[in-house]
């Protein structure tokens, strides 16, 4: 039988091509997928060079448990280092006193919260998911909805706004223990100090999940639920366009501090040491006078999206959009958002199905589509593209419902646009 060295001849050495050519090549053609298609998808976002870089450094090679200083294992000198410039760089960003940079995403940062707050059976009252609240946030089929008793708020059927009205009504008749505001398909600015207000009137703690609007916040061009709600969450993926995972804030140190032990020991283990160094990485792009250009145009960008669906008579959830988010409903076409997204992705268009207020289709079809600017915009399109995107999406739904069909010469146009606007080369 050959016998192979230990470690393997090229272990410390060989790139994955020469190691593993099937993954490469899977990882090569995403490469190429993702500069040849214009990216709606709002949860995704085009990271640095300088962010892959530290995802893909030595320091995943290192095991660490607890927080800087108080370590359960040796030789964390360094991880120390990391996690504290990021969760210094978070809060100076978030003009906040604590920061958590180790959920591993969202729904564990939320997680966290949960069992920093609440007892098993205790009421949460959060935006309905179909009206744009999270899975996080008490869905039947997560965890927090299994062992939470969750009672869901919606929007003003007129405005497509939170009904407030509503929400201080449901609080005051179930007297929740945590009140949520934010979620992932909601696009207008949201009232966080009269969310305050409410959960205050009945002893509630208010968590803002701001996964959606983050980066706008970080760069200045939308409001801060910091000075507002108790604690606030947040993904470093989207629009603050870094690293894959979740951060836990709060404007009060002392009050924060409750949610180290629920994150670790609470709801995980180990920290995921190279996620943590590329969200510092992040946190210090987001602090550039650049970054508040970038945030800026999000918004300009969204807006431009949103105007230019409306104008072609579609309907615009909300009307328009404060945040990256546009919503479409599809309801008025008779469309399905399964069949649109794809009938999108073959013109080199990558959206999301979604479900919109009051939608009676299943999360696998929906009515709806979800768009967001945040990736097209990090690769350089100003409103003039994204306009153009509003008029391609719209004939690419033309021509589902006609007999016309432009997809060759959208997925041309697409191509071409990509190609002035390149990717990672
Ligand atoms: N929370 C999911 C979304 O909004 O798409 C994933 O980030």
């Amino acid at each position: 039988m050959p016998s192979e060295t230990v470690p393997p001849a090229g272990y410390f050495d060989d790139g994955l091509s020469i190691s593993d050519p099937e993954v490469a090549a899977a990882l090569n053609a995403e490469k190429l997928r993702q500069q040849d298609q214009i990216e709606l998808i709002a949860s995704e976002n085009l990271v640095s060079r300088a962010t892959l870089e530290a995802l893909g450094s030595v320091i995943t090679n290192k095991t660490v448990e607890g927080y800087p200083g108080r370590r359960y294992y040796g030789g964390a000198e360094h991880a120390d280092r990391i996690e504290n410039l990021a969760i210094e760089r978070a809060r100076r960003l978030f003009q906040c006193g604590y920061a958590n940079v180790q959920p591993h995403s969202g729904s564990q940062a939320n997680l966290a919260v949960y069992l920093a707050t609440l007892q098993p059976g205790d009421t949460v009252l959060s935006m309905d998911l179909s009206s744009g609240g999270h899975l996080s946030h008490g869905s039947s089929a997560n965890i927090s909805g299994k062992w939470m008793n969750t009672v869901g708020y919606g929007l003003d059927p007129d405005t497509g706004r939170i009904d407030m009205g509503s929400v201080r009504r449901l609080a005051l008749e179930h007297r929740p223990k945590l009140v949520i505001a934010g979620g992932s398909a909601y696009p207008l600015t949201i009232d966080f100090a009269a969310f305050r207000r409410i959960a205050d009137e009945v002893d509630a703690t208010l968590l803002v999940d701001m996964a959606h609007f983050a980066g706008l916040v970080a760069g200045g061009v939308h409001p801060s639920p910091i000075p507002h709600a108790h604690v606030v969450t947040a993904t470093t993926y989207k629009n603050l366009r870094g690293a894959r995972g979740g951060i836990i804030l709060a404007g009060d140190a002392e009050y924060g501090k409750r949610f180290n032990r629920a994150v670790f020991p609470g709801v995980q283990g180990s920290v995921i040491l190279n996620a943590v160094a590329a969200k510092a990485v992040c946190f210090r792009e987001a602090m550039r006078p650049e970054f508040a250009e970038y945030a800026s145009r999000v918004l300009e960008n969204a807006r431009a999206l949103a105007a230019a669906l409306n104008a072609r008579n579609l309907d615009v959830v909300g009307g328009g959009t404060d945040t990256p988010i546009v919503l479409l409903d599809l309801r008025d076409l008779d469309l399905t958002g399964a069949a649109a997204s794809d009938a999108l992705e073959a013109a080199g268009l990558t959206a999301n199905k979604n479900g919109v207020p009051g939608d009676t289709q299943p999360p696998t079809i929906t009515s709806g589509l979800r768009f967001g600017s945040s990736a097209g915009t990090a690769r350089g399109f100003r409103t003039a593209q994204f306009e153009r995107i509003g008029h391609m999406i719209a004939d690419v739904l033309e021509d589902m419902s006609g007999s016309t069909d432009r997809t060759e010469a959208l997925r041309a146009e697409v191509g071409e646009m990509c190609r002035d606007h390149p990717i990672y080369w």
